[in-house]
This record gives C-alpha cells, sequence and structure tokens, in this order.
C-alpha cells in the first residue's frame, strides 16, 4: 500500500517575485504529483493541512483545485483543514475549520461528496476506506479507539519537535498508528514513524539555504518506508545578509534561475559588490535593508555574537541564522544593546 503525503501548500498566498502567478506554479506541481501517483498506482494522497493560505481564497480556484484532484479516479484524496493556532481548543487561521471555512461553503462542500474526495473534521475525524483507517487530529495527537482496518493512518497539523512549546514526537511512537502525517512547519523532517512533508512548494523568504519543495512517499507494507521526494527545479526564496566577502561569493554560488533572494542588509564595504549583484534579475534589496559601515562597533559585536551562537551546542542548528538574523535587525534598529544583551544571556546562556 501506497501513499503521498503533502501539507502547508498554501494556496492563494503571494510573494514579491510571485505576486499573482504563484497559484500557477502550485497547480503544475499538483498535477506532477497527481500524475506521479496514478503512474506509481499511488492509494491515497494526504493532504496534512493549509491547503489554502486563508479561508477567503476565491470559490474559483478552490474549485479548479477540487477538480484536478476529482479527475484522478483511481487516487483518494484525503484532506485535513489547518490554521496556525490553538487558542482553548479553538483554532484559526490559514484554512482553519471556522464558521466561515472554505469547506463549509455549499459550493466547494459539494466537492466532498464524490468517491475519490474526503475531508476529515473535528466534527468527523475517522475515515475507512477499504483496509485502511484515517484519524485526523488538530494541534493534538489524536485520541480514538483503533478501527478493524488492516493499516491506521494519523493526520495532524501541529507542533510536534523538541523545542519549546511542541510536543515531544516520541509521544508519537507510543501510538497505534502505522504512519503520522504531520503538517505545520514548512521544512520537511522524518522522526521515527510519522513527518513533515514542509511545504509543498516554498512560498518564504527565510535564512534557510535547506528549505526544499516536495512530498513523503509512504510504503506501508511489506514494511514502512518513508521517503522525502524533492522538485529540484521548484522556487526557492532566500533571504541574505552580505557581511564579508565569502557571503558574496557564497550567494553567487547558491545561485540558480530558480532561486530568487532578497538582501536584508550588507556591510558598506560591500557596496559596489551589491550594486553589481541587484543587476541580477533574481536579487532584490529588502524594502528595510541595512547597512554597517566599517567603522561600526556592530560589526564586531556581532561576529563575537557569531562565534558564540555557532559554538553553543545548545542552540538548535536550525535556528542558529535566525537567531543571527533577529540579533542583526535589534542591533541595527534598537541601539540599546545592553537590554538584547541580558535577554540573550538568559536565553541562549550568551
Ligand atoms: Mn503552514
Amino acid at each position: 500500500m501506497l501513499l503521498y503525503h503533502i501539507a502547508d501548500v498554501h494556496i492563494g498566498v503571494t510573494n514579491r517575485w510571485f505576486r499573482n502567478n504563484l497559484f500557477e506554479i502550485q497547480y503544475e506541481y499538483l498535477k506532477t504529483l497527481y500524475n506521479s501517483a496514478e503512474k506509481h498506482k499511488v492509494d491515497f494522497i494526504i493532504i496534512a493541512g493549509d491547503l489554502f493560505d486563508s479561508n477567503s481564497i476565491p470559490s474559483l480556484i478552490a474549485k479548479k483545485v477540487f477538480e484536478l484532484m476529482e479527475a484522478y479516479h483511481n487516487v483518494h484524496t484525503i484532506i485535513i483543514p489547518g490554521g496556525g493556532n490553538s487558542h482553548g481548543g479553538e483554532i484559526t487561521g490559514h484554512d482553519a475549520y471556522t464558521v466561515d471555512s472554505i469547506y463549509k461553503r455549499p459550493d466547494i462542500s459539494l466537492y466532498f461528496e464524490s468517491d475519490n474526495l474526503h475531508i476529515l473534521t473535528p466534527d468527523n475525524p475517522i475515515l475507512t476506506i477499504n483496509d485502511t483507517s484515517f484519524y485526523a487530529g488538530f494541534f493534538e495527537i489524536p485520541k480514538y479507539n483503533k478501527t478493524k482496518a488492516t493499516h491506521h493512518i494519523g493526520i495532524i497539523h501541529g507542533a510536534f519537535g523538541k523545542n519549546d512549546g511542541e510536543i515531544d514526537p516520541l509521544k508519537l511512537e507510543n501510538t497505534f498508528y502505522d504512519y503520522i502525517a504531520l503538517g505545520h512547519y514548512h521544512k520537511h523532517r522524518i522522526f521515527g514513524k510519522s513527518a513533515y512533508s514542509g511545504a509543498f512548494i516554498q512560498f518564504e523568504f527565510t535564512k534557510a539555504k535547506n528549505l526544499s519543495s516536495g512530498f513523503i512517499k509512504v510504503s506501508l507494507s511489506p514494511e514502512l518506508k518513508i521517503e522525502y521526494i524533492e522538485f529540484p527545479d521548484a522556487p526557492r526564496f532566500l533571504r541574505a545578509q552580505l557581511l564579508s566577502k565569502w557571503d558574496v561569493e557564497e550567494l553567487k554560488s547558491t545561485l540558480t534561475e530558480h532561486t530568487f533572494v532578497e538582501i536584508e542588509g550588507y556591510i558598506g564595504e560591500l557596496r559596489a559588490e551589491v550594486s553589481k549583484l541587484l543587476k541580477h534579475p533574481n536579487i532584490e534589496l529588502a524594502e528595510d535593508a541595512f547597512v554597517l559601515e566599517n567603522d561600526s562597533t556592530s560589526e564586531i559585536l556581532f561576529s563575537a555574537l557569531k562565534k558564540g551562537i555557532y559554538e553553543n551546542s545548545d542552540i538548535p542548528e536550525d535556528y542558529r541564522e535566525e537567531i543571527l538574523s533577529f540579533i542583526m535587525r535589534f542591533i541595527i534598529k534598537k541601539p540599546n544593546f545592553p537590554e538584547v544583551k541580558r535577554y540573550l544571556e538568559r536565553k541562549y546562556g550568551l
């Protein structure tokens, strides 16, 4: 039994490079996914939340998406609504199952009466198709009784991981589910018998160079096999800080025709280099970009911090660049450094 798992498609989202046409790219890759599913006789495609960026998506766009899914008669699509936050059991944001949910619109809910399109909601969280049961959870591990089916798949939109405020992924291991499809984080990650597929097609500008677009392929029998399949030609969006000649070289080497870069700041010394870079059609300067002049003590401070952050093993690798970027903005915008310093001492022991 084979299934594909995607999440966080965020249809309707735009960014500074793709103001209106990100949907065309997402749609083309959805077609790629479904063609592959058909070719490899994949039984199920799971969408673990945030299919749409918001509940106010035009019906015309949503219908185009559901019609595409419906057309692949041999593939069952199982969708759960997503959302950004859970407040006292109430989930809000993105395509959360609220009163004004896209999935409750009369013209949209009709699609879920077709044989191969299914939605799991808090009112209707379990579905069995042939010998496989699906159980939906929303920001929590679903606690249901096991059905009589052969395979059991959990689908959860929520934060699991080892950081503050996250649910320990070990708890996922101790459930009866054969596989747990997760959505919410936009970076793909596999742990044990669960996985985040990450954003289907990346759309946010981030510092992380290892963010990719793609999906998870799962075979359940004869034994569990979880595999990430990347779309190597999907667009990538990077935010870069140019604080040394080395950063410039690195940026040049990561540049491909599919990479779009926003420079969020640079040192004065690199001014000429930066204006050359900005002639490249895929590189732009952030609206609030900073410039650090050579004589600036901030630069020295920054190098010291960078060293501190990279040598501190308590700081998860994935967060280092983000923390640096955050500190950098702080240094530039808020010269009251002692406050930042106290915060860093308290939080990271720097
Ligand atoms: Mn999301």
